[in-house]
């Protein structure tokens, strides 16, 4: 289809054509790893599905299509994604990341490839300036979350590619808590968008896979190849999965971002709640940024209860009914989950506590049941 089409129509049809063998109007799932080939070479761009897969290529499509993008790629986890980015530097070179991050990125940027010899900055970049200090002529990568994974601070992506264009740095921004549906930072100037799709892409808590999403040709060569010798790739039913879930993802969002917004408004107003960090909140730090960037605040949140004691915490995350304690976000179904011990626990204590991942901090991924199903719960829980 060459019509540009709109974000919701792109969900469901972009880069989506029915498969050519029988017509079939979802991508069969394509459960090869070879192909068969009529002489040496004579193959219909399809050889090892390591390389490619159709199935695979119908989700790269659908992610292309979404974030804006010329190239998608599929991967075995959100990691194997940030894996294969982070691979295409050399020792001596620097990245800047930001200082609150998914726990596993903070991970494998420390644990692995500082030993590697690439050096990780690790800054507050609610605000620019905070940063500028750190470039210098071996940066060669800017690494954004925002929201940020778990205080929903949010960055400002046009201002640090910006910068990042005139320091000839590249700029690659984790999408995950967004989702394409409330900010496409490839438009916003981004080189690189990374997607956790076990998130709200896929969308159903029901699969492991990671997306990536650029414009330049250069950089999609790069990472493919480093892909193919590494062999992050995810499989055809995974595939799949993700690429049902795209299909929704636009009515899903708009039901998160609602539910999100009760939420957080209750909790701001419960007398035993102590702080909730949600961009929505107009005296929220970066509430204008996230008011310019993205189409809606999202459905995630955290909250510190009275008293901000680790105590507190795992007495309201064991009392909860509906919300189901455990690590991961972005499914239909509410999940709580506790920071300090699961999604970050891989960061050592002094250092979550400085960007606020105190022991008593609890984060909700608010789903998309009858909220006041969820309010009822809460308040049960935190009473
Ligand atoms: O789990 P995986 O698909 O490999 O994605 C890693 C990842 C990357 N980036 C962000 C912002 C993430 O939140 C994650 C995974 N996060 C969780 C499992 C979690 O509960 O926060």
């Amino acid at each position: 289809m060459d019509k540009k089409l709109r974000f919701n129509s792109a969900a469901i049809h972009g880069g989506q054509q029915p498969d050519k063998a029988y017509g079939a109007v979802m991508p069969p799932i394509y459960q090869t790893s070879t192909y068969a080939q009529t002489t040496p070479g004579g193959h219909q761009g399809y050889e090892y599905s390591r390389t490619h897969n159709p199935t695979r290529t119908a989700l790269e499509r659908s992610i292309a299509s979404i974030e804006n993008a010329k190239h998608g790629m599929a991967f075995a986890s959100g990691m194997a994604a940030i894996d294969t980015v982070l691979k295409l530097f050399q020792p001596g070179d620097e990245i800047i990341s930001t200082d609150d991050l998914y726990g596993g990125s903070y991970r494998l940027m420390t644990k692995i490839f500082q030993k590697y010899g690439l050096k990780i900055h690790f800054v507050n970049m609610g605000n620019v300036e905070n940063f500028k200090p750190l470039l210098n002529n071996k940066t060669r990568l800017i690494w954004i979350e925002t929201p940020t994974n778990p205080m929903m601070k949010v960055v400002d992506i046009h201002a640090i590619t910006s910068l990042g264009k005139t320091h000839d740095v590249l700029v690659a921004v984790d999408n995950t808590f967004a989702s394409p549906y409330l900010q496409q930072p490839l438009n916003l100037g981004a080189d690189i968008v990374m997607h956790s799709a076990t998130k709200y892409l896929a969308g159903h808590s029901d699969t492991i896979i990671g997306l990536l999403a650029v414009n330049d040709d250069d950089l999609y060569e790069q990472l493919a190849f480093i892909q193919n010798s590494g062999g992050g790739v995810p499989g055809p039913m995974d595939c799949f999965l993700a690429l049902r879930g795209i299909k929704t993802l636009h009515l899903r969002m708009q039901r998160h971002c609602e539910n999100g917004a009760a939420v957080a408004i209750h909790l701001q107003e419960h007398p035993k709640i102590e702080k909730v960090y949600w961009p929505g909140f107009v005296n929220h730090p970066n509430h204008e940024v996230a008011k310019k960037q993205m189409k809606a605040f999202g459905g995630m949140l955290s909250f510190v209860p009275k008293g901000g004691d680790l105590a507190t915490a795992k007495e309201i995350l064991e009392k909860f009914q509906i919300f189901t304690l455990a690590e991961s976000l972005g499914g239909v179904e509410s999940l709580a989950g506790h920071p300090a011990s699961m999604t970050h626990a891989s960061i050592p204590k002094e250092i979550r506590e400085q960007s606020g991942v105190v022991d008593g901090l609890i984060r909700l991924s608010i789903g998309i049941e009858d909220v006041q199903d969820l309010i009822e719960d809460l308040d049960q829980a935190i009473a």
